[in-house]
């Protein structure tokens, strides 16, 4: 057999490293190799890039539909079986109790699967529910209020531009665990490494001292939770000092004076017991800021999943605008994908942000842009009354691990009359479907990043094959076409997947201004595959990889079915195989702008109300508070069934400052009881001085123990899982999204 050679992306995170395999046959022949002449990520890889051979090759890797026996056994089926089991529960369910007794939650990787995040939009479409769930909830819904606010559009993130500024701010980060998040680049420490190198300067604010301090020139340790006070006082500096500087944004920000007047009051001093950041440094902090040639206040998940995530997401951007930091190079900018992500299309006029426009059943949660807290989900389950979830659909999620109080959805989640998992696994989650509907591991199916270039460091574009698995399983875009419109009441005899793409995808040239039937008759004449498989003998006519040569020919350098004839179409990528790079990032204001006044609007007003909820937060001394972590070698719950990814020290451990555990009574490799009003877990103590004294860190993500998951090599460490103890009512008022960092636990010396 011939060995052959791929270059791929590694779909995992944000980094986008290039990948070098190797197959003979059906064998991925280790190892998988960092692609030195990639044009974005240039030779840089992480451990887990290396392991897309171990999880396609993972033998607990679900391949097979597996349906549920009435002995509540799961049994391999075929896909005819698994999808007509589908359509008796979802038909029971919509029958019985209508749509509204059904919904979605969506899982992380469909923001990195090229086939999932281009079609759970059609998904949800087809079905009809009025809302969904989604891991997003717990992640950066705060951001998305605030750039909806801000700039009109909740995906158009601001992201630094990492590769010229010389200062940098990280807030709520750890580049050197998750890789970089809303900020796409490979290699982020080598990149504050440069920062140095080249004169200019890196501060972390964290309440631990991560492996990121180690690439900066200072740590600053924060009271999780008080960003925004920080922030806050730090603009104060700004205004009081004269060091405002609206720069090339002047004529493009409104809400200047409402800044300058909410920050009045906020000094350094009012915040320095909260936050526990001196006042001197807040202060050295401003001026610094003001003064650096170009400057990035960077934060992400530490100021998203806390009290005040959307004040400390919105702050960020003010201080940066405020500094003439914003939308020039050095600063933070918005990036110019190739492709657009179908998210940041505005298909609606400017308008002013609603929020609350609905609320949940049960507890009452204002909708906030279509979704309610994650932890509603469980509730919404368990309470009779009309409207209650039958059906749940899980695509590429575990919430049993992943979401606030998740005890109580582990409980909530048999009592389904339907649920349906598109994943890869019988994890913690997927034990309770009656079908799990197998994905495609990552090798299996084309990829193109299709969210994560809209806050890269540069544009470019990389575009892979599929290794493996030509046509002999469904690509996940049409599972999720069908079971969507399953959930909508069509039959399986009705569905024709392609015909319901081809609607969807009509319905985009119409928004692009092209011919459905001009641009359709393009791929439907475009040369055959001829001895591929019957079912994908044209790989362009249908699904994802159509629609990103679509999007890339109306993107900003395509060719627009031939307009521009020296523009771009997928197969320049496609002959590229290195990926291709346009440069650095541009000025976008204000054409990216969606705001109906045409500008950033600096103090929407539905952000600047909760200042005085933080207001009223000073002073307040939660005593010990619970952070999370990450780990380079985790990825979210999911990859600890790698062996290759579980060596080393067991990572699983409460981390807890020297003094702390002394005053306890813990030492190192002692086991801890972690507390709080809902539940209380058991864990091995680690003691350390990167904690902030008072603060005590869990990693997310573990807890493989349960009945029932199948991942053989996760079992045997499993861990514990930390949202046990999250209480589910905790959410940033404004944004829903979850608080698991920052909440109130007691620990104790568990004896012997
Ligand atoms: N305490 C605490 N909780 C947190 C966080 C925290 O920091 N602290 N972080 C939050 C954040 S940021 C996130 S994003 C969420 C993550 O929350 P989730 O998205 O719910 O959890 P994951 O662990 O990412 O689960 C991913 C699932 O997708 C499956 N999967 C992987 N690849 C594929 C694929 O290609 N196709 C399909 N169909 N399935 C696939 C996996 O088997 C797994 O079941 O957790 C949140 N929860
Ligand atoms: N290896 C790996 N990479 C990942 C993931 C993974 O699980 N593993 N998950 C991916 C996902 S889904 C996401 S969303 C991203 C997240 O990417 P990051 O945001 O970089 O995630 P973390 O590594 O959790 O870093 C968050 C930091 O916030 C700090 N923190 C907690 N609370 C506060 C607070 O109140 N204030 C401040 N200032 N800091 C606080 C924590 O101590 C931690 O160091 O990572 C992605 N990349
Ligand atoms: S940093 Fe690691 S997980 Fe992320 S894309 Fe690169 S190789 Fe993959
Ligand atoms: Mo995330």
């Amino acid at each position: 057999m011939t060995v052959e050679t791929h270059y791929r992306t590694c779909p995992l995170c944000e980094a986008m490293c290039g990948l070098v395999i190797k197959t003979e046959g059906e064998k991925v022949l280790p190892p998988i190799r960092p692609d030195r002449d990639d044009v974005w990520s240039k030779g840089f890889i992480c451990p887990k890039g290396t392991t897309l051979g171990h999880l396609h090759e993972d033998p607990d890797r679900v391949r097979v539909p597996l349906v549920k026996d009435s002995s509540g056994r799961f049994r391999e089926a075929t896909w005819e079986q698994a999808y007509a089991r589908c359509e008796e529960l979802l038909h029971g369910v919509r029958n019985t109790h209508g749509v509204d007794a059904m919904t979605v939650y969506v899982g992380n990787p469909a923001a990195h699967n090229f086939s999932l995040s281009r079609y759970i939009g059609a998904l949800v479409m087809q079905s009809g529910v009025p809302m969904i769930y989604s891991a997003g909830t717990v992640d950066q819904w705060p951001k998305n209020v605030s750039s909806r606010c801000m700039y009109g559009n909740s995906w158009t993130f601001p992201a630094p531009d990492i590769m010229r500024t010389q200062y940098l701010v990280v807030m709520g980060a750890n580049p050197h665990a998750s890789q970089g998040s809303l900020l796409a680049c490979p290699d982020v420490l080598g990149e504050m490494d440069k920062i140095r190198e080249r004169g200019g300067k890196c501060v972390v604010i964290d309440p631990r001292r991560t492996g990121t301090c180690d690439h900066a020139d200072e740590w600053i340790p924060i009271t999780p939770g008080t960003d925004a006070a920080l922030l806050l006082a730090l603009g104060h500096v700004l205004f009081d000092e004269g060091l405002v500087d609206l720069g090339t944004m002047a004529d493009h920000v409104n809400g200047l004076e409402e800044v300058r007047a909410l920050m009045a009051s906020w000094t350094p001093e009012s915040v320095e017991a909260t936050t526990r950041v001196p006042a001197d440094t807040v202060r050295r902090l401003a001026r610094e800021i003001a003064a650096a040639e170009s400057a990035c206040v960077y934060g992400r998940i530490g100021l998203c999943n806390q009290e005040f995530g959307t004040l400390a997401s919105w702050l960020i951007d003010v201080v940066n605008l405020l500094t003439a930091n914003f939308d020039v190079p050095g600063g933070m900018m918005f990036a110019n994908p190739i492709a657009p992500a179908m998210v940041t299309l505005n298909f609606e006029e400017p308008c002013e942000p609603e929020f609350g426009r609905w609320h949940s059943r049960v507890r009452g949660a204002p909708e906030v842009l279509g979704q309610v807290p994650v932890s509603c989900l469980s509730e919404e389950i368990l309470t009779p009354g009309e409207g209650r979830i039958r059906a749940l659909v899980v695509v590429a999620g575990n919430p049993v691990i992943s979401s606030p109080e998740a005890g109580r959805l582990d409980e909530a989640l048999p009592l389904l009359d339907a649920m349906i998992c598109i994943d890869n696994y019988v994890n913690e989650t997927t034990r309770h479907a009656d079908v799990i509907l197998p994905g495609l591991s990552s090798l299996e199916q084309p990829h193109w990043d299709e969210l994560i270039w809209s806050w890269a460091a540069r544009t470019a574009g990389n575009w892979s094959d599929r290794i493996f698995g030509f046509g002999d399983r469904p690509d996940e875009w049409e599972v999720l076409v069908r079971v969507g419109a399953l959930m909508g009441g069509r039959s399986n005899d009705e569905i024709d997947e392609r015909a319901i793409d081809d609607e969807m995808f009509s319905g985009l040239c119409l928004f692009f201004g092209l011919d459905p039937t001009h641009v359709l008759a393009h791929y439907n004449s475009a040369p055959q595959n001829p001895g591929g498989p019957e079912r994908i003998t044209n790989p362009t006519s249908n699904g994802p990889e159509r629609m990103t040569d679509f999007m890339i020919r109306v993107g900003h350098r395509g060719d627009r079915y031939g307009e521009n004839p020296d523009g771009l179409t997928l197969q320049h990528f496609k002959d590229n195989p290195h990926g291709l790079d346009f440069g650095p990032m541009v000025p976008r204001v204000p054409e990216i702008l969606h705001t109906p006044s045409g500008r950033i609007e600096m103090a929407p007003p539905y952000i600047t109300a909760d200042v005085e909820r933080l207001y009223r937060r000073l002073g307040r001394d939660d005593g010990m508070v619970l952070i999370s972590r990450r780990h380079v070698r985790s990825n979210n719950s999911w990859m600890h069934n790698v062996r290759v990814l579980m060596k080393g020290k067991d990572r699983c451990t409460l981390l807890i400052h020297p003094d702390d555990a002394a005053g306890i009574g813990l030492g190192d490799g002692s086991t801890a009881r972690v507390s709080t009003e809902i539940s209380s877990i058991e864990i091995p103590v680690e003691v350390s001085d990167e904690m902030m004294p008072g603060v005590v860190s869990l990693p997310h993500g573990w807890g493989h123990g349960l009945d029932g998951v199948q991942l053989s090599v996760a079992k045997e460490f499993a861990g514990v899982n930390n949202n046990l103890l999250a209480p589910g009512e905790l959410v940033d008022k404004i944004s829903g999204n979850a608080i698991v960092n920052g909440i109130k636990v007691e620990v104790a010396p568990v004896p012997g």
